[in-house]
């Protein structure tokens, strides 16, 4: 059988008071205890270091002096890497980078068993605005923070897996996962920071976890995948973020979701073999898909 102890930690809030370190020593605890329950991959959130600060307005230099982190690894996350060595487990992180151009990306790492970065993807879908909003109860401002990313979502085989990444937004369009699984994924994974309440328009907050499990469901089944999402959650300095960590089998079915929004560790023993039936019937793409015809999805 081919299976992959897959875990996502989701973390509870981050405040704008909170160290780098206490939050790395949070992450070096969920690392352990996925380890102990099997996992040889863990997934933790987007800007897993830091509160939620697109939710702030500031200058973009006061932004990355405060928020982004210049160097991967470095002093503060080097903790999280020589864990990982000692365990022998791979990880995804996602975090404020400052490219070696200076460039700022919301980007994630994939980090391999031995603690080697193997994968680097930066957000595509950049959510929010990149203007001032002072009437807003809060900003959402990752287009004045971020450039978009430099390149498609890759897939990396590392811990016995063809691994996929992406961040976020990203799991709500589809071409996300299709760009993925076209490079024959087995596992997609992503982290999430999701307000509960949207400052556009007064929508009902029951449809904020709605919307995110019918994204992830549905795209695992459409595209033969493991997809596992980990949330940083709860209330940050009294501003709410949806829980609802999963890991979604390629059927389509919830295979673990969180109850809390704290700290907590979701394991499954992932069976990979899962999906070879869907893909070898339903989702043959050689013999089902017709590219032909669908050349307006890429059109801008
Ligand atoms: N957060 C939210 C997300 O896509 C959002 C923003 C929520 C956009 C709901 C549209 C609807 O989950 C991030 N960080 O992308």
């Amino acid at each position: 059988k081919n299976k992959l102890g897959l875990a996502v930690a989701q973390m509870g809030p981050v405040h704008l008071s909170d160290s780098r370190a206490a939050v790395v020593a949070r992450l070096v605890e969920m690392m352990r205890e996925a380890k102990s329950r099997g996992a040889r991959l863990v997934v933790f959130p987007e800007l897993a270091l830091t509160t939620f600060f697109p939710r702030y307005w500031m200058s973009e230099e006061e932004a990355q002096a405060r928020f982004f982190e210049p160097t991967m690894p470095n002093a503060q996350v080097q903790p999280l890497f020589d864990e990982a060595r000692r365990l022998g487990i791979g990880f995804y992180l996602g975090y404020a980078e400052l490219s070696p151009e200076g460039r700022p990306y919301n980007t994630s790492i994939l980090v391999d068993q031995q603690a080697n970065i193997v994968g680097r993807y930066r957000k595509v879908h950049l959510p929010g605005h990149s203007e001032h909003k002072p009437d807003a109860p809060f900003q959402h401002l990752e287009k004045k923070f971020f450039d978009v990313g430099d390149k498609p979502w890759g897939v990396w085989d590392a811990m016995g897996a063809r691994i996929g990444m992406a961040l976020c937004n990203d799991r709500r369009w589809p071409e996300t996962w299709r760009v993925m699984s076209l490079q024959s994924a087995e596992v997609v994974v992503l982290g999430y920071n999701t307000p509960s309440q949207n400052i556009h328009w007064d929508e009902p907050v029951h449809l904020r976890m709605h919307h995110h499990l019918i994204t992830l469901q549905a795209s695992a089944y459409q595209n033969c995948v493991w997809a596992a999402a980990a949330a940083k959650c709860g209330r940050e300095d009294g501003f709410h973020m949806i829980g609802g960590s999963v890991i979604v089998a390629p059927t389509g079915e919830i295979a673990a979701q969180a109850s809390t929004e704290e700290d907590e560790v979701l394991c499954v023993n992932a069976d990979l073999d899962l999906a070879a039936a869907f893909r070898k019937n339903v989702f043959d793409f050689a013999r089902h898909r017709r590219p032909e015809h669908y050349g307006l999805i890429v059109e801008r």
